[in-house]
C-alpha cells in the first residue's frame, strides 16, 4: 500500500517535470522574444495544469533566466536583452504570488528577508518570500543591497534581537525553492 503510494507520487512528480520542461521551453522563447504577454501566457498555463509554484519557479523561469545569463556572458544577447527578460520575469513572479496566495491568516512567526550588502539579484529571494509566505510565515521582505547591522534599525517589526544569519540560514522545511544563502540574510 505504501509502496503503491509512493509510485504513484514519484510518477506525478516525474510528469510534473516533464510538462514544466515544456512549459520552460516556451518561457525562455518568450522572455529572449520580450514578450510579456507569451511569458504570462505560458506560466498561466502551467498553473493550470496543476503545476505548484514552488516547481514553476525552479523549473520554468528560473532556467530560462539562467539561460539568459550564459546568453549575456556569451555576448549572443545584449545588456537591454537581459534586463527585458528580467523584468517580464520580475512581473511574472508578482502574477504567480496572486494565482496562488492563499486566505489564511498570517503566520506568528516572523522571516526576515534581504539581499546582503552589494547583492542586487532579488528575484529568486521574492520567489522565496512568496513560497515562504504561502506557507503561513509573516515575511519582510527588504529586497537588494541591505547591510546586515541596518536589520535591527527598521521599523518593519525588526526591533529586538535580529539573530540575522548570513550564510548559514536555513528557510522553513515547507520551503521547497532550492537554497541560497551565500548571499541571501534569512532572520
Ligand atoms: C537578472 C540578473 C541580473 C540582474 C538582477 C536584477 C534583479 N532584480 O534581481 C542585474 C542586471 C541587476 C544583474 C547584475 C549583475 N550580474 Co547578474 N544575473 C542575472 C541573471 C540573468 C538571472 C538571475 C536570476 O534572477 N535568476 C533566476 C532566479 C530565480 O534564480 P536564483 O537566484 O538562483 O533563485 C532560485 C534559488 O537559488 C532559490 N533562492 C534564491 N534566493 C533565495 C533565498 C531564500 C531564502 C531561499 C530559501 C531560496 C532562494 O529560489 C530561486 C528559485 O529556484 C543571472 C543568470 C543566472 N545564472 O542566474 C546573472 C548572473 C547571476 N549575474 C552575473 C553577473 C556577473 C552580474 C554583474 C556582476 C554584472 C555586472 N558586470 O554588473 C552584476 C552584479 C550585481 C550585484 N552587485 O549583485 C553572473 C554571476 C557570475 C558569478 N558566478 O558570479 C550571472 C550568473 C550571469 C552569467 N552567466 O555570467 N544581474
Amino acid at each position: 500500500m505504501v509502496s503503491d503510494h509512493h509510485d504513484e507520487q514519484r510518477r506525478r512528480e516525474q510528469h510534473d517535470l516533464r510538462r514544466a520542461a515544456d512549459f520552460q521551453r516556451a518561457y525562455a522563447d518568450a522572455v529572449l522574444a520580450g514578450e510579456q504577454r507569451t511569458a504570462e501566457r505560458v506560466v498561466r498555463e502551467a498553473v493550470d495544469a496543476g503545476l505548484g509554484e514552488a516547481l514553476i519557479d525552479d523549473h520554468v523561469v528560473r532556467p530560462a533566466l539562467v539561460l539568459v545569463g550564459d546568453l549575456w556572458a556569451e555576448g549572443s544577447i545584449s545588456v537591454a536583452d537581459e534586463h527585458l527578460a528580467t523584468s517580464i520575469s520580475v512581473r511574472v513572479t508578482a502574477l504567480l504570488r496572486e494565482a496562488f496566495r492563499v486566505a489564511r491568516r498570517r503566520g506568528s512567526r516572523r522571516i526576515l528577508l534581504a539581499g546582503a550588502q552589494g547583492e542586487h539579484h532579488v528575484v529568486g529571494l521574492e520567489m522565496a518570500s512568496s513560497v515562504i509566505g504561502h506557507a503561513g510565515y509573516d515575511v519582510r521582505l527588504f529586497g537588494p543591497d541591505l547591510p546586515v547591522a541596518s536589520i535591527t534599525g527598521g521599523r518593519g517589526g525588526t526591533e529586538g534581537r535580529p539573530g540575522a544569519a548570513q550564510g548559514a540560514a536555513k528557510p522553513p522545511a515547507s520551503c521547497s525553492a532550492a537554497q541560497r544563502t551565500d548571499r541571501t540574510i534569512v532572520a
